[in-house]
C-alpha cells in the first residue's frame, strides 16, 4: 500500500488548506483514448481530401420487423487486406428520437482471461432508460439509391434522417433544413479489438499507439488493460447553433465553451476536493447529454456511454450567412474510452421540449416528500443527540424553519456504516422520536467503502458482493474507515443483504420513519486508487471491467439504497441525497455539487451548476449553503441563504474545521435577513411542490433558465445568474457588497417587485435596490404564485394550513397557475389521491377548476392577492361562488388589491368576480 500517499491525501482533506490538485486528474494528453482520437482528429483534419474508412456494405441492409429497426453492417477499412466489421442499428423511438448503435462483431476473439466478458460493454442503457425505449414503427423508410437512405419521420414527416453509405455519414433534417451531422468531420474511430502484436498491421497512418497497452500516469501504471484499445469516438455538427448546454458535472458557465484551446469537458465521476470554478475537469456526477438551442430550434444528444469520457466543442464562424444566431455551427466530439457507440438524437421546437423528451427516455425526478423540500441544517457534524436537539430547539427560540436535520460519518463507530458511536448516541430511536414531535426529520449518511474487519464487510466478502480486483478477489483499498471493501451494487444479490442492514425493528434507526439517507463517496472514491476513484480494472457483477460502467457505480448504489427504504417504510417516498449520479438517477435521489468552498466565487458558479442540472433533468439539486471549505464572512453567509432559497434541494453544510455558523450564529441584522429569506421559502412551498409534481409528470425543469422561458430572445442564451421558479425572476445578489442588482428582463411581459409590487417593465436591464436584506425577486405579469404565508417550524406543522394565491396580472389584465396537493409522504397520489389544480384570471373573474386527482383536502384559500395597475378600478367587494354564492370584501393598496377571506375549498372548483 502507497501509505504516504494516502496519508497526504488525508492531510488535504482534513486541512482543506489547498486548491484542486489538478496534477492528479488525467489530462486529455496523459489519457490513452482521449490523447489518440484527438490526435486522429487533428490528422484528419489537417488533411482535406480524407475521406472517412468506415462505410455501409449495402447488402447487409435490412428491416427487422419485430421492433421496427433498420440493421446493417458498418466496415472499416484498416488497409486492403483488413475489414473490421461493426453492426449497426437504427431505431426511430417514440417522441421521434432517432437512436444509432454500432457494435464490434468480436465472436471470433480470444480472450484468454477469463474472468470477463469479451463483448463491447452494452449495459449503460440499462440504467439509463426508463425501461427499454419504444420503437416507434411510424416511418418511412426509402430504400438505397445513389450511395444513401434516408427515414422520414414524425407526425408532419417533419424528421428527416439521411444516411449516407460510402463514407458513412448521417444528416438529420428537420422542416427541410439541415441540423445535425454525424461524422461530419469523419472522427468516428472505433478501436477495434487487437493484441498488442497484432497492433502495428490494425494501426492506420492517421492512428496513434499512445498508451494503448499500458498507462504511464502516476496511479494508473498498474492497470492490465486487458482488452488494450477499444475507444469509440464520434462528431457531431449542430449546425446554426451557437449554445450548447448540459453534459455535467463542471465547475462552469451555463453555455458550454469552446475547448479549442483547452482540456475538453470530462465525464468520469471522480471524488475532486476543492474543485475550481471555470474548469473541464470531471466531478461528481455524470450526466452525457447535451442541449443545443437557436432561435426556432432546439436538439439534443445523448451519449449512452458509462466510460470515461470527454467531449470537444468547437463553434465554427460560418461564412454563409450574416445572421448573427445562425451564423454560428457548435461542432462536438465524444470521445469515450471503451463500450459500444449509442447515440439519441433529439429535436424539439424549444429547450423544454428537448428536455421533456430525454426525460421520457430516463424517467422523470420522483415527487418528493414534501419535508425534503424546506431546509435542511447539516455540518460535519452535529456530534451527539443532545448537539441535535439543541439545534432543534435554537432554531424554534430564533423562530426559524427547518425540516432536516443531518449527521456525517462521525456518528458511526469508526466510521463502520450501519453502527452508532452508543456513547454519543445512545438511543437512535429516543432522537427521532424527539424530532418527530415538531415534524422534524433525520437524514444519516451511509457510504460504499465498508471498513474491513466487521460485520458487514465480512458478509460483503462472505456472500461474494464485494467489487473484485482483475484476480476475481475482494478489493482492498483505503477510504475514510482505512482499509475498505466497496459493495457492489450491480449484483441484483446484494439488495438483499442491503435490505437487511436497513430493515425495520432492530436495524439501523429502529422504526422510525423520520429517517432516510445520504449516500457520500460513490463514485467510488478510493483514497488510494487513480485519480482518487477505484482502478480501471476492477471487476463488477456481469463480469465487466469497471472501466465500462464505472459512471453507472453511484447510480447502482444509491438506487440500491432507495429500494431497501421502500421496504423499510410502508407507502413513504424514500429520499436520497446522492455525491455521484448518472443519467436515470433523477429517478430515486437528489444531488448536491459536492464539496464547494466559503467564497464569492462558489456562490455565484452554484447557479448555473443548478440550472444545468435543470436542463438535464436532474432538477432536484442543490449546492451546500455557507460553502463547505472555509469560513464565510457574515454578509456572504446571508446572500448564499439568500440564493439557497431558490435551490430545489436547500441544504446549509459545511466541513469539520470550519466555525458553526448556523443562522443564529452571524447574530443581528444577519440571523434576521437570513430567517426572512427561510420564510420566504417556506411560504413558496406551495410552488414548489408544484413545480415538482409538473417535473414528475413532464419532465420539466423546476427551476428555468431564462432562455427557457423566451427560447427566441438570443439575449437571454447565456444568462446564468438568473432564473424563472415559476412565475418568479430572481436574480440572488452573488458580488460583496453589492447594493444593487441590474436584473434583465428577457422581454415585454409586465414584472413586478415581489414585495412592493412596483413595476417593471420592457425588455432590458433594470435596476433594483438590494440592500443586504433584499433578494432581487420580480413576479411575471400573467402568473398565478400559490403561497402558504402562515410559516411554521416545519413543513408538516403547515399540512392543514390555507393557501394565498398572488396573481400577478398581465397588461390584459389576465393570468393563469396551477396548484398541486397531497398528503406530502406517501405514493397514496399515484392512486389519484392528489388534487391538480388550474386557476385562470380573465374579465375580473379568477376561476378555479380541479384539472385532476381527488383529494379530500379541507385546506381553504385565506387570500387572493391581485397586483396590476389596473387593481386601482377594482370595487370593495368580491362575489364568491362555490355550490352558493355569498360576498367577500376587497381592499385596495399602492399596484394591489386583497380579496380577503374568499372562504373556497379547494377541493372543489369555484369562482370569485371582483
Ligand atoms: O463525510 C464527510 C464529507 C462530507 O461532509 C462532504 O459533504 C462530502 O462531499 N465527505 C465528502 C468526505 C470527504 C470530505 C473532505
Amino acid at each position: 500500500m502507497r501509505l504516504f500517499q494516502f496519508f497526504l491525501l488525508l492531510t488535504i482533506y482534513l486541512h482543506g488548506a489547498f486548491a484542486v490538485k489538478e496534477y492528479l486528474f488525467k489530462k486529455c494528453a496523459q489519457s490513452g483514448f482521449c490523447n489518440r482520437n484527438r490526435h486522429f482528429a487533428s490528422q484528419v483534419a489537417e488533411n482535406v481530401d480524407y475521406q472517412s474508412r468506415y462505410s455501409i456494405d449495402e447488402s447487409t441492409l435490412n428491416y427487422i420487423e419485430s421492433d421496427a429497426s433498420i440493421v446493417g453492417d458498418i466496415f472499416k477499412t484498416v488497409s486492403d487486406s483488413t475489414k473490421i466489421r461493426f453492426p449497426f442499428i437504427i431505431n426511430i423511438l417514440e417522441n421521434n428520437n432517432i437512436r444509432l448503435r454500432i457494435d464490434e462483431d468480436r465472436s471470433q476473439i480470444k480472450l484468454e482471461n477469463k474472468l470477463l466478458k469479451k463483448e463491447r460493454y452494452n449495459e449503460a442503457s440499462k440504467y439509463a432508460f426508463n425501461g427499454e425505449p419504444k420503437s416507434s414503427t411510424n416511418y418511412k423508410f426509402n430504400q438505397i439509391s445513389n450511395g444513401k437512405f434516408s427515414i422520414v419521420y414524425g407526425d408532419k414527416n417533419q424528421y428527416e434522417a439521411i444516411i449516407y453509405t460510402t463514407p458513412f455519414k448521417i444528416v438529420v433534417n428537420y422542416n427541410g433544413e439541415e441540423q445535425l451531422v454525424l461524422n461530419d468531420r469523419s472522427f468516428l474511430n472505433i478501436e477495434h479489438f487487437r493484441t498488442e502484436d497484432e497492433n502495428d498491421v490494425n494501426l492506420t497512418p492517421e492512428e496513434s499507439s499512445f498508451n494503448s497497452f499500458h498507462d504511464d500516469f502516476k496511479d494508473s501504471k498498474d492497470d492490465s488493460l486487458i482488452f488494450g484499445p477499444e475507444s469509440v469516438a464520434l462528431d457531431v455538427s449542430f449546425n446554426g447553433f451557437k449554445h450548447v448546454y448540459g453534459i455535467p458535472e463542471h465547475a462552469d458557465t451555463l453555455s458550454l465553451k469552446d475547448t479549442s484551446e483547452s482540456e475538453p469537458y470530462r465525464l468520469y465521476n471522480v471524488d475532486i476536493f476543492e474543485y475550481e470554478t471555470d474548469s473541464r475537469l470531471p466531478m461528481y456526477g455524470v450526466i452525457p447529454f447535451m442541449v443545443a438551442h437557436k432561435v426556432g430550434l432546439s436538439a439534443g444528444i445523448f451519449w449512452v456511454n458509462a466510460a470515461d469520457t470527454y467531449v470537444d466543442i468547437k463553434k465554427t464562424e460560418n461564412q454563409v450567412d450574416n445572421v448573427l444566431s445562425s451564423k454560428t455551427d457548435t461542432k462536438t466530439h465524444w470521445i469515450s474510452e471503451n463500450g459500444i457507440l449509442d447515440i439519441v438524437i433529439l429535436i424539439g421546437e424549444t429547450p423544454t421540449d428537448v428536455t421533456k423528451s430525454y426525460a421520457s427516455l430516463t424517467g422523470n425526478v420522483q415527487l418528493p416528500q414534501l419535508f425534503s423540500l424546506g431546509y435542511h441544517q447539516c455540518r460535519w457534524n452535529y456530534n451527539d443527540e443532545e448537539d441535535v436537539l439543541q439545534i432543534t430547539e435554537n432554531f424554534d427560540k430564533y423562530d426559524i424553519p427547518y425540516d432536516v436535520i443531518w449527521l456525517d460519518v462521525e456518528y458511526t463507530d469508526s466510521k463502520k456504516y450501519f453502527t452508532w458511536k452508543k456513547e454519543l448516541f445512545p438511543d437512535p430511536e429516543r432522537m427521532l422520536n424527539k424530532l418527530d414531535e415538531t415534524g422534524r426529520t433525520l437524514v444519516a449518511i451511509i457510504d460504499p467503502h465498508l471498513k474491513t474487519d466487521y460485520e458487514v464487510s465480512d458478509e460483503v466478502i462472505k456472500q461474494d458482493i464485494a467489487l473484485k480486483n482483475n484476480k476475481g478477489e475482494p478489493f482492498k483499498g483505503h477510504c475514510w474507515p482505512g482499509e475498505s471493501v466497496w459493495f457492489d451494487s450491480f449484483n441484483p444479490k446484494s439488495q438483499k443483504y442491503w435490505d437487511h442492514l436497513f430493515r425495520n425493528g432492530t436495524g439501523l434507526a429502529g422504526d422510525a420513519t423520520n429517517f432516510h439517507i445520504w449516500n457520500d463517496m460513490n463514485e467510488p472514491s478510493v483514497f488510494s486508487g487513480p485519480e482518487t476513484s477505484s482502478p480501471k480494472d476492477l471487476i463488477t457483477y456481469g463480469d465487466w471491467e469497471i472501466r465500462s460502467d464505472h459512471n453507472v457505480y453511484g447510480l447502482t448504489f444509491h438506487e440500491a439504497t432507495y429500494e431497501s427504504l421502500t421496504k423499510r417504510f410502508v407507502n413513504k417516498r424514500p429520499f436520497i441525497l446522492t455525491r455521484a449520479y448518472y443519467s436515470g438517477s433523477q429517478r430515486t435521489a437528489s444531488m448536491w455539487t459536492g464539496d464547494n468552498m466559503s467564497k464569492w466565487e462558489y456562490l455565484k458558479i452554484s447557479l448555473p451548476m443548478i440550472l444545468t442540472s435543470n436542463v438535464v433533468n436532474m432538477p432536484f439539486a442543490g449546492a451546500d449553503v455557507g460553502g463547505f471549505f472555509g469560513n464565510p464572512s457574515k454578509e456572504l453567509l446571508t446572500r448564499w441563504y439568500q440564493a439557497g432559497i431558490w435551490y430545489p434541494f436547500f441544504r446549509a453544510h459545511a466541513h469539520i474545521d470550519s466555525r458553526r455558523r448556523e443562522p443564529w450564529v452571524p447574530g443581528e441584522p444577519y440571523t434576521s435577513h437570513i430567517r426572512d429569506a427561510l420564510k420566504i421559502r417556506y411560504a413558496l412551498l406551495p410552488l414548489i411542490y408544484t413545480k415538482f409534481y409538473e417535473s414528475s409528470i413532464t419532465g420539466s425543469p423546476v427551476v428555468d433558465p431564462l432562455f427557457y422561458i423566451t427560447p427566441e430572445n438570443i439575449k437571454s442564451f447565456e444568462i446564468e445568474d438568473e432564473f424563472y421558479f415559476g412565475g418568479l425572476l430572481v436574480k440572488p445578489v452573488t458580488d460583496e457588497g453589492a447594493e444593487s442588482v441590474e436584473i434583465y428582463i428577457p422581454d415585454d411581459e409586465i414584472h413586478y417587485d415581489y414585495e412592493t409590487y412596483q413595476t417593471y417593465q420592457g425588455e432590458g436591464d433594470h435596476h433594483i435596490e438590494a440592500p443586504l436584506g433584499k433578494i432581487p425577486i420580480l413576479i411575471r405579469g400573467g402568473t398565478i404564485t400559490p403561497r402558504k404565508d402562515r410559516v411554521r417550524r416545519s413543513s408538516k406543522l403547515m399540512k392543514y394550513d390555507p393557501y394565498t394565491l398572488v396573481v400577478a396580472l398581465d397588461s390584459k389584465g389576465d393570468a393563469k397557475g396551477t396548484l398541486y396537493i397531497d398528503d406530502g409522504e406517501t405514493f397514496d397520489y399515484e392512486n389519484g389521491d392528489y388534487l391538480y389544480i388550474n386557476f385562470e384570471v380573465s374579465n375580473n373573474e379568477i376561476k378555479s377548476n380541479v384539472n385532476s386527482g381527488s383529494l379530500n383536502a379541507s385546506n381553504k384559500v385565506e387570500k387572493i392577492i391581485i397586483i396590476g395597475s389596473s387593481t386601482g378600478g377594482i370595487g370593495n367587494e368580491a362575489t364568491v361562488s362555490q355550490g352558493s354564492e355569498w360576498t367577500t370584501s376587497i381592499i385596495s393598496g399602492e399596484n394591489h388589491a386583497v380579496i380577503k377571506s374568499p372562504g373556497v375549498k379547494l377541493n372543489e372548483n369555484w369562482s370569485i368576480k371582483f
